[in-house]
């Protein structure tokens, strides 16, 4: 099995997107836990492909395909994440901020949410306060979960919490922050309730911030 993943890790860096559903399920028909699949085959791989792009050795189409490949792997492992839980334990807004289209850790994020019970709500890339606010008022999320990739995209984050405290939802509403450039200093400097560096602390902070941890 071992193999395997060095194989789906192999996949994704060299973009093979014929292999990648293939190697995915073989792993997990010989019962390898979706979470080990993401945390020890896909995930590696992405931070493969930007150790490689940062040397330049691939540039930004070799990264999209890498990203396309790693996606399809993905697809095959989400059927399995999602939890059988009939009441949810409160509704997660998801998105990654604007100016950015960066998805697959929120994805990912998304995912193993879900899993745990919660309702989330994939408000997608390049998400505008503007937008986002519309959706708040209509929908009245628990939490609202931003992701950034890139270092200039983050101060949205603190754009969003102050357009919450401007609307009187602040305190109704908790904000939790994540994403490579993230991290837990810059969430209490731009007053969030809470910084997760992968998916697992994603899932464990939503549990706290949502009560549903009691
Ligand atoms: C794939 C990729 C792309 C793909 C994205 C495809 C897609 N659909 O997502 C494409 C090719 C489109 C791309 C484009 C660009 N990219 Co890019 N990209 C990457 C790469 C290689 C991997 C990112 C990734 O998916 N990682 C894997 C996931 C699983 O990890 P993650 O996102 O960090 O998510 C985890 C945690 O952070 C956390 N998390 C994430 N979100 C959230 C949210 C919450 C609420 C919580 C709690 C937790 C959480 O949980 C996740 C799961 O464990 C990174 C390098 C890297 N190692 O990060 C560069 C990188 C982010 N990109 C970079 C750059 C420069 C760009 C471009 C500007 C390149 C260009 N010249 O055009 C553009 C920008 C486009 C834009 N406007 O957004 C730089 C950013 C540098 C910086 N300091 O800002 C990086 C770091 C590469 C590098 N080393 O230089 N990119």
């Amino acid at each position: 099995m071992g193999d395997t993943l060095a194989e789906i890790r192999q996949a994704v860096i060299e973009r093979q997107r014929d292999r990648i559903e293939g190697l995915v399920r073989e792993v997990l028909d010989e019962g390898m836990e979706p979470n080990v699949v993401i945390n020890n085959g896909l995930i590696p791989a992405m931070d493969e492909i930007g150790k490689m792009f940062t040397e330049h050795k691939i540039f930004v189409p070799e990264m999209l395909v890498s990203a396309m490949t790693m996606k399809m792997g993905l697809e095959v492992v989400k059927p399995l994440l999602k939890g059988a839980q009939s009441e949810p334990k409160g509704t997660v807004f998801l998105g990654t901020v604007k100016g950015d289209l960066h998805d697959i850790g929120k994805n990912i994020v998304g995912m193993m949410l879900e899993g745990a019970g919660f309702r989330v709500v994939d408000l997608g890339v390049d998400l505008t306060v503007e937008k986002l606010m519309e959706q708040v008022e209509t929908q009245s999320p628990d939490i609202i979960g931003l992701s950034a990739l890139l270092t200039t995209t983050m101060p949205e984050m603190e754009r969003v919490v102050q357009e919450l405290e401007a609307r009187g939802l602040r305190d109704r509403i908790k904000v939790m922050v994540g994403g490579a450039p993230v991290s837990p200093a810059f969430a209490e400097k731009i007053g969030a309730d809470g910084y997760g560096g992968d998916a697992a602390q994603a899932v464990e902070l939503a549990r706290r911030l949502s009560g549903a941890d009691r």
